[in-house]
Parts: C-alpha cells; sequence; structure tokens
C-alpha cells in the first residue's frame, strides 16, 4: 500500500460529514445531527457557516470558552519548542507547572496525568496503595466507596463502580473491591466506613451525567468529617464541577470539604487536548514510588503550559464568579419558565453547571426533540439520562449573550409540541 492511494477527503457539507463518519467510525455515540467547523468563545459554527451557542462546552472542558487566545498562544508557542520528552528525562516545564498548580490548590504535590478517566484510575491506586502502606489494610483487601450515580469514565475500573447498566453490561467481569452507597447519605455512608478495609470514598460534589444532581447543603462538609473520624481518604471527582464551572474554583469550595485527594480534568487544558491531575500531600502522594505508575504523555511540557495558561484564564478573568452570578440569572429564568409550562418539573445546579428535568419518562424522546428543536434555534445541547437537559456555557458567556440564550431556550419550550 503506498500513501498515493489513501485520499484525505475534506468534507464539503454537513451530510457528507456524517456519511463519512458513519461508515468509518465506530457507533460508539448517538451525536446531535451538527457538524461543527469551527469554535471561538461561546460560540461554535457548523459546515454550512450557521452559528450556535455552545451550551455544553464538550461536558465542562471548554469552560474558558473555545479557542481562548492565550490558551491558543501557549499551545503554538510551546508546540515549536518541545512537545515530549516522556518521564524518561526531565523536562523544564514540568517542575514549573507542578509548583503552579499545587499552590493554585493547596496540596503538596501533583501527579500529572491526561484524561479524566485516568485521573480517577490513579486516585484509586494512590488510595489503595496509601491504604495498604499506612492504614494496614490487608494487600488485596481494599475496598473504595462509590456513590450512586456516579459517572467517572469508561475504563473497566470505572465502570466496575457503576451502577448504570448503560456503561458496564457487556463488560465484565468486574473489578473487585468497590462498593456502592447512596448518594447524599452521611448514614449510609457511616455505616460503610465500620469496615476497616475501606481506604477511600470516592465522589463528585455534584453528579454531573447523572443530570447534576445536587447533595445537601453539609453533605460534603459531611464526608470530610466522616472520613477523617474513620481514617478513610476523601477522593473528589471534580472532572467536571472543577476549574469555576459551579461557581467557585471547586464545587468542594462551596463548604470546609477539602478533600484527601483532588481529581481534575477537562478544563484544566481549556478543551485543547487532554490534561488531567491528581493532587494530594506527601502522607499520600509519597507512597507512589518510582516506576510505580505514569503515562507516556502525563505532564508533557506542551500540557503543562497550556494547563498553566488554562487556570491563568481561569483566574484572571474571574470566571468562577461570573459563573455564580450567571448561574443564578440562568436557574430564575428557567425557574420562571417553569411556571409558564408543564413541560419542566425541576431546575438545578450551581454556577453554570444546570439542568432542567423534562416532564416525561426517561425512554421519551421528548428532551430530545427539544434539543434538536433549540439547535434549529443556534442553541446546542444534549439530554443526559433521557429526560434531563443538561445546560453548561462557557463561563465566558455575557449577561447579554446569557438573555438571549435564555429567550432561544423559552421559545423553544413554549412553542414545544410533543
Ligand atoms: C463520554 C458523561 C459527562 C466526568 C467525571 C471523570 C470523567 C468524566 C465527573 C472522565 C467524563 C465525559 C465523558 C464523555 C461524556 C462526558 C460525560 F456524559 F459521559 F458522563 F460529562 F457527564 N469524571 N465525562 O464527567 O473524564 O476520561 O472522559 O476525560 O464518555 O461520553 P474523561
Amino acid at each position: 500500500m503506498e500513501l498515493k492511494d489513501i485520499t484525505v477527503v475534506a468534507p464539503r457539507t454537513s451530510e457528507e460529514a456524517m456519511a463519512i463518519e458513519n461508515k468509518y467510525g465506530a457507533h460508539n455515540y448517538h451525536p446531535l445531527p451538527v457538524v461543527l467547523k469551527r469554535g471561538k468563545g461561546v460560540h461554535v459554527w457548523d459546515i454550512e457557516g450557521n452559528i450556535y451557542f455552545d451550551f455544553l462546552s464538550a461536558y465542562s472542558a471548554v469552560n474558558q470558552g473555545h479557542c481562548h487566545p492565550k490558551i491558543i498562544d501557549a499551545l503554538n508557542n510551546q508546540s515549536n519548542i518541545l512537545t515530549l520528552t516522556s518521564r524518561a528525562f526531565h523536562n523544564d516545564v514540568l517542575g514549573t507547572y507542578e509548583k503552579f498548580i499545587t499552590e493554585v490548590f493547596g496540596y503538596e504535590k501533583v501527579l500529572p496525568m491526561n484524561t479524566g478517566v485516568e485521573g480517577g484510575e490513579t486516585a484509586n491506586k494512590l488510595a489503595r496503595k496509601w491504604g495498604y502502606l499506612k492504614k494496614g489494610i490487608p494487600e488485596n483487601e481494599a475496598i473504595i466507596l462509590f456513590a450512586k450515580g456516579n459517572f467517572w469514565g469508561r475504563t473497566l475500573a470505572a465502570i466496575s463502580s457503576s451502577d448504570d447498566p448503560l456503561s458496564y453490561t457487556g463488560f465484565g467481569p468486574y473489578m473487585p473491591g468497590y462498593k456502592l452507597i447512596n448518594y447524599n447519605d452521611l448514614v449510609d455512608l457511616e455505616n460503610h466506613l465500620q469496615n476497616k478495609n475501606v481506604c477511600a470514598f470516592m465522589v463528585e460534589p455534584i453528579q454531573g451525567e447523572a443530570g447534576v444532581v445536587m447533595p445537601e447543603d453539609g453533605y460534603l462538609f459531611g464526608v470530610k468529617k466522616l472520613c477523617k473520624k474513620y481514617n478513610v481518604l476523601f477522593i473528589a471527582d471534580e472532572v467536571q464541577t472543577g476549574i469555576g464551572r459551579t461557581g467557585k474554583m471547586l464545587a468542594t469550595d462551596y463548604e470546609d470539604a477539602k478533600p484527601d485527594i483532588l481529581i481534575l480534568g477537562k478544563a484544566l487544558s481549556g478543551g485543547v487536548f487532554p490534561v488531567s491531575a491528581v493532587l494530594a500531600d506527601n502522607y499520600i502522594m509519597n507512597c507512589i514510588k518510582p516506576g510505580e505508575h505514569g503515562s507516556t504523555f502525563g505532564g508533557n511540557p506542551l500540557a503543562c503550559r497550556v494547563a498553566i495558561a488554562a487556570l491563568e484564564v481561569i483566574i484572571n478573568e474571574k470566571l468562577s464568579e461570573n459563573a455564580r452570578v450567571l448561574g443564578d440569572q440562568f436557574r430564575l429564568a428557567m425557574n420562571n419558565l417553569k411556571d409558564e409550562t408543564d413541560l419542566i418539573t425541576l431546575v438545578r445546579g450551581r454556577g453554570l453547571l444546570n439542568a432542567i428535568v423534562i416532564n416525561d419518562t426517561p425512554d421519551s424522546s421528548t428532551a430530545w426533540d427539544i434539543c434538536l428543536k433549540m439547535k434549529e434555534k443556534g442553541l446546542l445541547a444534549k439530554p443526559t439520562h433521557g429526560n434531563i437537559i443538561r445546560f453548561a456555557p462557557p463561563l465566558v458567556m455575557t449577561e447579554d449573550q446569557l438573555d438571549e440564550c435564555i429567550a432561544i431556550i423559552r421559545k423553544t419550550i413554549l412553542e414545544f409540541k410533543k
């Protein structure tokens, strides 16, 4: 086979692009029928040049807005200098990044990875190792607790802790040493913490995929207190809720609930490419010795420069504060809309991580059909778990833009006929 025999096609239309994907790509997603070609700030454009407000932000990976100039500059500058060395050698950016991110979040150390699920896997390995070395759990008997409704990725470990049949069916056998407990239930948590082999409880401060499920005020504080009482590590999965999304830098910042292990991902790179991080203090992080964990791309100089820029944008442009102010306005508008229609049964969220629950069964196509109608009016959002529509625009959105989006959502809902 010579390269000359292989053609690189450029689809001229959205239809053509979807047809090529359908023929040559795995069918592991069911995307909204829109083919995006360009993104800038809160907007994306399809192949035909139609403009949309992005109300998903690539599942909260584009908090800083599409193609933020400062992040792109960091990418472009470093990509012409040194992109990847592997960790077989040092590079001149890793330490700079490690000092920066550990000071931003207040931990002694960081272990750099790439995807969010690799961050989760890393946190699980750290917790187990700490359990054996420091808590004295018998080898191979460590247990990690997870909340029902959790989602932390697609690896065999992640689906082993899932109670969503769509995530785990057909992929067994499953990882041992995982137990599911009720979310937002401190009594259930304490009951399970009686087991001396429990090394950690890993939980999302707000459950994203479950449909922006919020715990009661005080839950996270209670988790922190109970984990301390029973010598168990509190792992916060802030891959989706972190980096300003909920109106503070971290969703755990809303309470006195600093996790023992913090997992970050997605917007840690501003959506430029996969960057994740696991942060902890020395008594945990030093349980992993040289050669016991790693990744080819983890901590590469390009990722480090991009992540520094991505965090600087969140801090310097006060995007957490913007998310808090606009989020309050958005939920107020959605609750007013809820009073005008029987289509919406619930509005919930924090900052710019919000969702509406549609008054229909999860297996109905109503939420999907509403998203199709919003697409026609220039706003992209996608249902999660059937009848819940998640609304998560980039945190750089202005009040005027939010008002325009609220008008689109309101018009769509009020005109919608099942
Ligand atoms: C898909 C969901 C969201 C996450 C939390 C870890 C990860 C995720 C809280 C893993 C990833 C992504 C995965 C993506 C769609 C999206 C998603 F719908 F799948 F569940 F956001 F809610 N922790 N979530 O939300 O990070 O390895 O993907 O970088 O798999 O379809 P990742």
